[in-house]
């Protein structure tokens, strides 16, 4: 997940980047050119040319839009000739129908010349995303995902390279999908989760490569109350198992996250299991969550927290603007179990990790000057604020250097090049029992990606 994490993290950047340095209104299609960069290198370049010359017409690369393979180009050995190939997504723009057929192109390297040895159409609207995968037959397969009704259902191929042709191996529909070794034998499986017949409600399959075929070798069931799922996300729970998390919406306004684990039985061979969800025993969980917060490994352990949200002292539900404390839990043995609790900013790109004596205490609020929060110790009745505690602020590094700020604010983080700082000011008014100091809030204080 690491290399999702960075590409969130990449569009976030530049989107904070372009808003604080520019205070441009940029359009999402700049910034999708500036994700997928269109300057090509030469070896691209090369790619490009040769498919354009024996295509012959004029084309449009496609990216992948999830994952972390996001380029148009994949280039990697696809077989037992040494080596790479190049993987390349186009439609033709010559047809001016909108749903133009998806191509998918295999290209060889022959005497220091690109050339194309494949091409292969594909059903779907949009390349959600291409993974290769390790299935211990020397080569990796290609599982591409393809975004493909318009009710959200999507579909799974999955091709191996012979040398010469790419043959479809697996064809699934899916709502969602993950690849990934959940079994730990150092191949790489596909769990998905996909509407059962009638469609009412949904079941998670795992498949695994076995004489040149992907089987489903397990299934298990899904809340029949979640009705699609946002994220799907690898990791591990606290006793070192491997899990999916996968958070899902139960109804419009009501969040929850399900956790798929995997059982070995006294045989040696294992299944998928639910861990969350038990159809004879249905349970209400603490993550039960208004929409917006997910599933997030807080601090680098790969075992993954999962959020419940809880008002902030003074704000009810019915109030226009709210601030919630996330409450960040880690899923053992059929129960939730709370690590720590956070303020979460997310489109300011950060958290803080209250101190414990501080949760249902303090509370935060926006300041008036641009990109603050004010941190301070609630009271009931006509001035909530019993003591100020704390202020944290994203700004310009040359805001900063400039002097624009008085001197009791400190520079605590920073990111995009350095050029984004985040401060932090600590009243002397602050009250004695709930005071902390500059070096506490900095090790409190994470970056949220
Ligand atoms: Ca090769
Ligand atoms: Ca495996
Ligand atoms: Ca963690």
């Amino acid at each position: 997940m690491k290399n999702v994490r960075s590409v969130c993290f990449r569009s976030l950047a530049v989107l904070l980047i372009c808003w604080m340095l520019g205070g441009c209104a940029m359009p999402q299609s700049s910034i999708d050119s500036l994700l997928a960069p269109p300057r090509l290198n030469d070896e691209q370049n090369e790619i490009y040319s040769a498919l354009v010359r024996e295509t012959s017409t004029d084309i449009r690369l496609l990216y992948p839009q999830k994952g972390t393979n996001r380029s148009a180009f994949l280039i990697t050995n696809l077989d037992a000739e040494a080596t790479a190939e190049a993987l390349v997504f186009y439609q033709s723009t010559a047809v001016t129908n909108v749903a133009a057929t998806i191509h998918l192109n295999v290209l060889d390297k022959q005497d220091d010349r690109w050339v194309s040895v494949n091409d292969i159409s594909l059903d779907g609207s949009q390349v959600e995303d291409v993974n290769l995968m390790n299935v211990g037959t020397g080569s990796p397969m290609v599982a591409v995902g393809l975004n493909y009704a318009s009710d959200g259902a999507s579909l799974l191929k999955i091709f191996s390279f012979n040398g010469k042709t790419l043959d479809e191996i697996c064809s699934e529909s899916y709502q969602t999908k993950i690849v990934y070794d959940i079994d730990s034998d150092d191949l790489d499986e596909v769990i998905l989760v996909s509407a059962l017949e009638g469609g009412l409600s949904m079941e998670a399959k795992l498949f695994t490569y076995g004489a040149g075929r992907f089987l489903k070798t397990s299934t298990a069931v899904m809340d029949p109350t979640i009705t699609r799922y946002v994220s799907i996300q690898s990791g591990y729970l606290k006793n070192g198992r491997k899990a999916i998390y996968l958070d899902g919406y139960r109804g419009s306004s009501l969040m929850t996250t399900e956790i798929l684990g995997y059982e070995k039985n006294a045989w040696g061979s294992g299944s998928l299991v639910n861990l969350t969800y038990n159809a004879a025993e249905p349970k209400r969980y603490p993550v039960e969550r208004p929409p917006g917060a997910y599933t997030y490994d807080t601090n680098n352990d790969s075992v993954m927290e999962v959020p419940g949200l809880t008002l902030m002292p003074g704000y009810t539900e019915d109030m226009t603007s709210v601030f919630y404390l996330t409450d960040w839990y880690n899923f053992l043995d059929g129960e939730f179990q709370r690590l720590k609790s956070s303020y979460v900013n997310s489109s300011q790109g950060y958290f803080f990790d209250f101190p414990e004596d501080w949760i249902g205490k303090v509370s935060v609020r926006k300041t008036s000057r641009a990109n603050e929060m004010l941190f301070y110790e609630y009271q009931e009745g006509e001035n909530p604020v019993k003591s100020e505690l704390l202020y944290i602020q994203m700004a310009k590094r040359s805001d900063w250097e400039a002097g624009k700020f008085d001197e009791e604010y400190q520079i605590i983080d920073s990111f995009g090049g350095g050029q984004i700082v985040y401060l932090a000011k600590i009243p002397d008014t602050a009250s004695y029992s709930l005071k902390i100091t500059i070096q506490n809030v900095k090790e409190r204080f994470h970056r949220y990606y």
